[in-house]
C-alpha cells in the first residue's frame, strides 16, 4: 500500500481541498499539521506554498496535482467525471475557484478591517515564540501578494458586490443538483468547499453573512462534509 503524508494547515483552502478529496477516495493517509513557515520551504522548496504530499517519499506539490496523483493511484470513486466534456467542465471550475475565488476571499480577509483577525488567525497555529517574529512577514508577504492581485485593489463595497454576484453564480450552477456535476462530489466540489470553509472560518464575517443568505450553498458545504469525513 502507498504510504501518503499530507503536509499542511487547514486554514488553508487547499489543503482542506487535499484532505477531504483523499478522504472522499478512502484513502489511508497521514496529516501533518505546519510547524512553521520555514519548515515548508524545506517540504516544498519547488513553490514553497501548501499543500505538499509524499506517496511512498515522492514529492507532489499543489491540491490540484495531488488530486491528479490520488486519482491515479485508485481510479474510485472518481474525482473526475468519464464524459470528456462534464470533466473539462469540472477541471475549469476547480481552476476558478483556486485561481480566481481564492483571490475574492485573500483580499477580504485582508481589508484594513480584517487583516489584524487575518494575521491572529495564521499566527495562532504557530507555537508562541515565533509569532511576534513572524507578525510582520506574514502581513507584508501574504498580505502583500494579495494587494498585488487585481481583487486586491478593490474598495471593500466593490469587492463585496462582486464576491455576492460569483456566489449567485455557483447558486445558478449548482441548480437541484447534491454536487456540481451531479450526485457525487469531485475535484470541483472538494476545491469550492476549501474557498466556501475559509471565507466561513472568522476573519470575513461578510463573506459569512453573503453565504448565510443563500442556504443552497450552505447545504451543499455540508454535503461535501458528509461525502468526506464529516465537520
Ligand atoms: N495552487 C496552489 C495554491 C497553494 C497556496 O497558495 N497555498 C498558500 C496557502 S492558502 C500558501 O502556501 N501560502 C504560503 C506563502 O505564500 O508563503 C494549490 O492548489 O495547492
Amino acid at each position: 500500500m502507498t504510504k501518503i503524508v499530507l503536509h499542511g494547515s487547514r486554514l488553508s483552502p487547499f489543503v482542506e481541498k487535499a484532505y477531504r478529496a483523499l478522504c472522499y477516495k478512502g484513502l489511508d493517509f497521514e496529516w501533518i499539521d505546519l510547524g512553521s513557515p520555514l519548515e515548508l520551504r524545506k517540504l516544498n522548496p519547488v513553490t514553497s506554498k501548501m499543500p505538499v504530499a509524499f506517496f511512498d517519499g515522492e514529492r507532489v506539490y499543489d491540491s490540484t496535482l495531488i488530486l491528479r496523483r490520488a486519482e491515479e493511484l485508485q481510479a474510485e470513486p472518481p474525482y473526475y467525471a468519464a464524459d470528456a466534456e462534464t470533466a473539462a467542465n469540472q477541471r475549469r471550475l476547480e481552476d476558478w475557484s483556486d485561481e480566481s475565488l481564492y483571490w475574492m476571499t485573500m483580499a477580504l480577509r485582508w481589508t484594513p478591517k480584517n487583516a489584524s483577525a487575518t494575521a491572529n488567525q495564521i499566527l495562532a497555529t504557530l507555537p508562541g515564540l515565533l509569532r511576534p517574529v513572524v507578525r510582520p512577514l506574514v502581513s507584508r508577504q501574504i498580505g502583500g501578494t494579495t494587494r498585488a492581485q487585481g481583487f486586491g485593489r478593490l474598495p471593500e463595497d466593490v469587492l463585496l458586490y462582486e464576491l455576492g454576484l460569483a456566489l449567485d453564480d455557483l447558486t445558478t450552477s449548482l441548480g437541484g443538483r447534491a454536487f456540481f456535476w451531479g450526485e457525487h462530489p469531485g475535484a470541483a466540489d472538494f476545491a469550492m468547499y476549501g474557498q466556501l470553509h475559509m471565507l466561513t472560518s472568522g476573519p470575513t464575517p461578510e463573506a459569512e453573512a453573503l453565504i448565510a443568505d443563500r442556504a443552497v450553498l450552505a447545504d451543499f458545504a455540508k454535503r461535501v462534509e458528509g461525502a468526506s469525513g464529516g465537520a
